[in-house]
């Protein structure tokens, strides 16, 4: 396609992303910064096919089919009653069940879950398996409450949920602040609510039929889609290269482990206080316990390897973070969204880094993302290098659809080649569309046909 005429289109698109923002008084901004993404990627696509403006595909895809939202009243271990807001946002489910995750933490917000929903119907939509996109969660936050409160939130949260989900209509899942311990609450209480053994949630601890491999499927994921990325890019493999990794949860601590599997050296890890820099390679035996076990700070690290340093936040550098100061050749934002700045991108490549995936959800800023793009180094953006978990909570409902086991090997196995097949197509697409090496482009446009063409498909 001509540039000229390329750049007229993206200048509509972004008028018209202007005018949404302004009649919604710009109260959801990383909702319209996931939805600006897309509409730029997509452009060529809208200007050669007139049959996605036809079908007002862009207007009806931007609005979410419905947003649930609800109280939750739940008592705390003082027997205090305590509030909090549950939500569900079913964004759309053209190409199967909504599916997505959960998020408990104190800055959910109805945007924030919008921005999350959007960007699952995407990443689903290129594993190339039936699941549609949703995304929910609480401002409910978890950190520093015991067991038995959180049991106490979770059932309250599901006495309301429970009517709006099913395993052929909607499926909840993990994420931030939500695990196997959360998970098991949630469909313990949905169990009793209905007295239906279903496989409504996904990420369930393996005794109720979650997948042996879903703890670690995102995380695993992500570095099979860079090795895979890697390769078709002509770069070295892992072995033997400094990693940097954000974040210190379930996808972090994931990733990790399958660097060091690969006999890569990951240094770094963080958590929302501070940074551990350990140049010898990160200990994840005692990161599993301070993280999952213990629940703890990674400031306890620091105190067990004394050689290894610890960052708090307030010593970050300027508008930056630690971990993306640190020398690297492979870089893994694992964390949180827009937790990796412009300055972080500058300081990636002054440092030599030749690749960035992403692990958490649009962790990386639109004008970090512009650093990496026009650098030309490899970057992997978070829809398709993070679909790795959705993934596998797709293959726990075939599990527990066909009332059926599958053993870690067998998961492991489906879940590396579906890492291969989102790379190699979402580079494809990149080619096809004359973007080559832009896995950015390449991701939405291969995305966006998938449900688009659906859409099409059924009407309205
Ligand atoms: P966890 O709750 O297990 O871990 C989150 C980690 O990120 C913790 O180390 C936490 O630190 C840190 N963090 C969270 N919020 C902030 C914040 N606002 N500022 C700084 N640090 C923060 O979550 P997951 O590992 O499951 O999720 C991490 C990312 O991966 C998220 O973006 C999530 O959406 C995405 N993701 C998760 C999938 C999954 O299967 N779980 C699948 C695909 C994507 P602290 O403990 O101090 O708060
Ligand atoms: O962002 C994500 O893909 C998740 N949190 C996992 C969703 C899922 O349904 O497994």
């Amino acid at each position: 396609m001509p540039t000229k005429e390329l750049k007229e289109a993206r200048k509509l698109i972004v008028n018209e992303i202007e005018g949404f923002k302004e009649s919604h008084r710009f109260e959801h901004d990383v909702f319209y910064q996931a939805v600006e993404e897309v509409l730029l990627s997509i452009a060529p696509l809208l200007i050669s096919d007139e049959k996605y403006n036809l079908h007002a595909i862009v207007k009806r895809l931007v609005v979410p089919d419905r947003i649930i939202k609800f109280k939750v009243e739940w008592m705390d271990d003082n027997q205090q009653i305590q509030v909090n807001t549950g939500y569900r946002v079913q964004f759309n489910n053209t190409l199967g069940p909504y599916k997505g995750g959960l998020r408990f933490h104190p800055t959910v917000n109805e945007g924030i879950l919008k921005f999350l929903g959007f960007e699952q119907i995407f990443k689903n939509a290129l594993t190339g398996l039936p699941i549609g996109g949703g995304k929910g969660g609480s401002d409910f936050d978890p950190k520093g409450k015991s067991d038995f409160e959180v049991m106490k939130f979770c059932s309250s949260f599901m006495r309301e949920l429970h009517k709006y989900i099913g395993p052929r209509m909607d499926v909840p899942a993990g994420d931030i602040g939500v695990g196997g311990r959360e998970i098991g609450y949630l469909f313990g209480e949905y169990k009793k609510i209905t007295s239906t053994f279903d496989g409504v949630l996904t990420g369930k601890p393996n005794f109720f039929g979650g997948s042996l491999m879903r703890p670690q499927a995102t995380g695993y994921g992500v570095v099979y889609f860079t090795e895979k990325m890697l390769e078709i890019e002509g770069k070295e493999t892992l072995e033997g290269k400094i990693c940097t990794v954000s974040g210190a949860g379930n996808v972090a601590l994931y990733t990790i482990e399958k660097l060091i599997e690969l006999g890569a050296v990951p240094v770094t890890c963080s958590d929302s206080k501070g940074t551990i820099y350990d140049p010898r390679g990160v200990d994840i035996e005692l990161l599993k316990e301070l993280k999952f076990d213990k629940r703890a700070s990674l400031e306890e690290y620091g105190k067990v390897h004394s050689e290894a340093k610890y960052i708090p936040v307030s010593k970050y550098p300027e508008g930056g973070h630690a971990v993306w100061d640190i020398e690297c050749h492979s870089a893994f934002p694992c964390a949180t969204q827009n937790e990796l700045t412009e300055v972080d991108a500058k300081n990636l490549i002054k440092n030599g880094c030749t690749s960035v995936s992403e692990g958490a959800n649009m962790p990386s800023t639109p004008e970090a993302i512009d650093v990496f793009l026009q650098s030309k180094i490899c970057f992997a953006p978070a829809k398709a290098a993070n679909a790795g978990g959705v993934a596998v909570s797709n293959f726990e409902m075939a599990q527990n659809a066909a009332m059926a086991r599958w053993s870690f090997e067998e998961v492991d196995d489906k879940l590396k080649k579906t890492m291969q097949y989102i790379c190699t197509s979402v580079a494809k697409t990149a080619v096809e569309y004359g973007v080559e090496g832009n896995y950015v482009d390449g991701a939405n446009i291969a995305a966006f046909k998938k449900i688009a063409d659906g859409m099409i498909a059924e009407g309205i």
